[in-house]
């Protein structure tokens, strides 16, 4: 049933990138955009195939290279809830793309879409089934082109109806695309395709009823926040979110920087939060002046957030994914308390063995709160977070993370809420704490106002936030291999089982140095090998790393 001759047309006018290899990963594809054309033509198709697997839900695809550099640009698909494209479904992205880029002939190419059709066996004639997609982009300047590449097919060729929601944030798309297909289900068709209004009026909504709940005079903890947007799709969206009508914090109290996302090489330069991250220092476009201020930097495509501040000598102070994660456990883990439910319901951590150790004991031995260590990738840590606990904290420590509140949890707070005298203030807060977090994926945004809010209500400055432990002194390397595949991992990626023999030389240089831990992984987006390293004295750091980094080349 597939207009073979229109497919073809558009195979050849689209497909121009050939023999070229990547793979899709934990990011979907990514690589230089003027190589993407063909993967966006694949991609587009199996977005399509996917949705049409699930009785035409809207299946979400972004564009977006996140916090790579403004040459780059990447594609991702979302399912219907909002998660990231199913892992069996990974390899068929591969072996699409891999069929347009290496084939000869568009009959090669076709062959290997109709053995998928039939592998999954997906229906194409259905006819009360059209395939419904989701598409967002950020502000780079590839990405309308790329669109084009990517829906050419969706209409003319398989009937698919497309919501083009044009720029948006990574976690917009998310939710939207969830949003869209809860609509449908409660067959609310008349608001069936959600927007981006949608989106800001429920996190917008859920902050003011927070913060009046607790009647805090309309102000953050802070005098001020400074909110740098890496020049990307955050700054704009932001704006809007902020304007919204009802917003009870005063706008003197907010300042953006680096929101000039229509200056394409502005994006993620020197600014973002993988750059204050990794280089631990303020982003171009602020001087540390103001102490008393609170930071944060949010990647390209918004899904990532980290905080930071000055001191009193004006030294900078990095509140990273650990540390938003250990304030949510406190503050949550409280208000459970509070709520008499810390017996009826499970709160944990979710953490990557790149978490700093002072973080995974504060957790444990202060908050006496369970924690769970993951592979790197955000899939992974989202998976734990939703399958062990009732409420699931996962950050990584770059800042890419949310909560995750289980059927339970919703189904115990509505019936506290509905008993006599059910309406306590812990009740309430964590009622609307749950709406406050984009429960999809990790959220810039609506993490943001879920730190200004917990701040807020703990009457914390950012000193305070910071000084609940301190992190123990840390390092990450990158080292450039022959051959990345051969250092493979179990216990989480904390130990190497090959190569043979090198785990063991490892835990020989870990045990000089006191409270001393590290750990090799072979990257998942970068051809190079990752060494972390912690231990408690900062002067023997760089020796402890770099005996590790002796033995890995
Ligand atoms: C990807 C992951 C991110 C992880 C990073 C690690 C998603 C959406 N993104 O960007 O979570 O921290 O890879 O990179 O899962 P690495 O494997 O190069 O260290
Ligand atoms: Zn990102």
């Amino acid at each position: 049933k597939i207009d073979y001759e229109q497919l073809r047309k558009l195979y050849d006018e689209t497909c121009r990138t050939k023999n070229v290899q990547y793979s899709y990963g934990t990011a979907g594809f990514r690589t230089l955009a003027k190589d993407l054309d063909t993967v966006m033509f694949t991609t587009g198709i199996l977005a399509v195939l996917r949705s049409l697997k699930l009785q035409g839900q809207y299946v979400g695809v972004m564009i977006t290279a996140s916090h790579n550099p403004y040459q780059d640009n990447g594609v991702k698909i979302v399912e219907p809830d909002g998660s990231m494209l199913l892992a069996s479904w990974e390899p068929y992205a591969m072996q699409l793309a891999n069929a347009a880029l290496f084939a000869t002939h568009f009959e090669e190419f076709y062959a290997e879409l109709v053995k998928l059709i039939e592998l999954e066996k997906i229906d194409l004639g259905a006819s009360n089934v059209a395939p419904h997609i989701v598409v967002g982009r950020d502000s780079r300047e590839s990405s309308p082109y790329l669109l084009r590449c990517l829906t050419s097919t969706m209409a003319s060729v398989f009937h698919a109806r497309v919501l083009d929601l044009g720029c948006v944030t990574t976690p917009q798309l998310h939710y939207i695309t969830d949003l869209s297909n809860r609509r449908e289900r409660e067959g609310d068709s008349a608001l069936a395709a959600a927007t981006e209004q949608d989106y800001y009026s429920f996190f917008i909504g859920a902050f003011n009823e927070l913060f009046t709940t607790y009647d805090m005079e309309k102000r953050l903890s802070v005098p001020k926040l400074f909110i740098d947007t890496a020049n990307g799709i955050g700054g704009p969206q932001l704006k809007k979110l902020l304007a919204s009508k009802d917003w009870v914090v005063p706008s003197d109290q907010i300042e953006i920087i680096n929101d000039k996302s229509d200056v394409p090489k502005l994006l993620n330069s020197e600014c973002g939060a993988d750059y204050v991250k990794t280089n631990q220092r303020l982003p171009k476009g602020l001087s540390p002046s103001s102490f008393e201020s609170l930071y944060c930097s949010f990647d390209g495509d918004a899904d990532r957030v980290v905080f930071y501040y000055v001191d009193s000598e004006l030294k900078f102070h990095l509140l990273d994914g650990d540390k938003i994660s250990t304030l949510f456990a406190k503050f949550l883990s409280k208000q459970l308390e509070m709520a008499n439910l810390e017996r009826s319901l499970k709160i944990g951590v979710v953490q990557t063995a790149y978490a700093n150790g002072s973080s995974t004991a504060y957790i444990k031995d202060t908050l006496h709160c369970p924690v769970s260590c993951t592979k790197t990738g955000v899939k992974h840590l989202h998976h734990e977070a939703a399958t062990q606990y009732d409420i699931g904290i996962y950050f990584e420590a770059n800042g890419h993370g949310t909560i995750i509140f289980s059927e339970k949890f919703h189904q115990t707070i509505e019936s506290e809420l509905s008993k006599p005298n059910g309406h306590t203030l812990a009740l309430k807060t964590l009622s609307c704490f749950a709406k406050l977090i984009n429960q999809t994926v990790g959220d810039a945004m609506s993490d943001m106002l879920a730190v200004l809010a917990t701040l807020a209500i703990l009457k914390m400055a950012p000193m305070n936030w910071d000084e609940e432990y301190k992190d123990l002194p840390n390092k990450l390397v990158k080292c450039i291999v022959p051959d990345r595949s051969i250092f493979q991992t179990t216990d989480q990626e904390r130990k190497l089982q090959n190569p043979v023999g090198l785990q063991s030389k490892i835990d020989s240089v870990i045990a000089k140095y006191p409270m001393g831990r590290s750990f090799v992984r072979a990257s998942g987006t970068e051809d190079a090998v990752r060494v972390y390293a912690e231990c408690q004295d900062m002067s023997k750091l760089d020796q402890f790393c770099n005996e590790i980094v002796g033995y890995v080349k």
